[in-house]
């Protein structure tokens, strides 16, 4: 085991899912319900295909064991709960690992649109879905260790942005259309309406070294989402070292971000 997935595991702390009180599944019940039916005919295939198939909290928030069962039959990966949010070094060993950190709070009544840390909800409606599709487990497997290989860089902004322009609010061209991956993205109400349907925001084709000089913003609606056409794509770029990537984006300046 490598130092840096040593850390990793001494950060994970228990669910206690047994401490989860009725008012706490209830607000799981609320959101699943409210963001399961919004999403039809908004979020990918692959996304409603793995909360399907992962049978993911009708009756409340999962239990990070019994979930993680379910999905390391279908992908290898498992959740484990984590504090809060975790040291770069110690979230990439644990993606490399193929062992997603969910936090285990979950928001309050009077802040179910926006919150600052990402809670279960966030975590686990809106990312683990995608970590039961075979490519999309890759890909974050894929990221991980690029991160890892990129320690020594000083470049953890470059993949910091290439995380949230398509782990968190990435789309992807389909056949009938725009569709929803990104976590951050699925796990909001307006923001779900708001990335696909406002005229505001620009919608550019996915382009690694765009992403990488593109900066974003955490408190308020995306004015930029990058496209893919597919996760084998998305995935094939991440195989490649980001060395020589590094080195080429030292020079350039980043890109705005601003609406259309
Ligand atoms: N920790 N728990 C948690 N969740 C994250 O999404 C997370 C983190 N630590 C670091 C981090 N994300 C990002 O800085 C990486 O995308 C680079
Ligand atoms: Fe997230």
């Amino acid at each position: 085991m490598t130092s840096h997935l040593q850390t990793a595991q001494g950060l994970l702390v228990p669910q206690n899912w047994r401490g989860y009180t009725p008012e706490e599944h209830a607000t799981w019940r609320y959101l699943y319900e409210r963001q399961s039916q919004m999403l039809q005919g908004r979020a990918c295939d692959e996304f409603l295909h793995g909360l399907q198939a992962l049978d993911l909290g009708q009756t409340g928030i999962p239990d990070f064991a019994r979930l993680s069962e379910s999905l390391r039959a279908l992908t290898g990966w498992s959740v484990v709960a984590v504090p809060g949010l975790i040291p770069d070094e110690a979230f990439f060993a644990l993606l490399a690992n193929r062992q997603f950190p969910a936090g285990r709070f979950i928001r309050k009544r009077d802040q179910l649109d926006y919150l600052q840390e990402p809670d279960v909800f966030h975590d686990v409606f809106g990312h683990v879905p995608m970590l039961a599709h075979p490519v999309f487990a890759d890909y974050m497997q894929a990221y991980g260790e690029g991160g890892l290989r990129s320690l020594s860089f000083d470049c953890l902004h470059r993949l910091a942005r290439l995380y949230w322009y398509t782990v968190e609010f990435g789309l992807i061209r389909t056949a009938d259309g725009l569709r929803i991956y990104g976590s951050g993205i699925v796990s909001s109400y307006a923001e779900s309406v708001h990335a696909l349907e406002s005229p505001i925001p620009r919608r550019e084709d996915f382009d690694l070294k765009r992403v990488m000089r593109t900066p974003y913003c955490i408190d308020r609606f995306q004015d930029m989402y990058f496209v893919i056409d597919s996760f084998d794509d998305l995935l094939g770029e991440t195989y490649q070292d980001f060395a020589p990537i590094y080195r080429a984006l030292a020079p350039q300046p980043d890109l705005s971000i601003s609406a259309a």
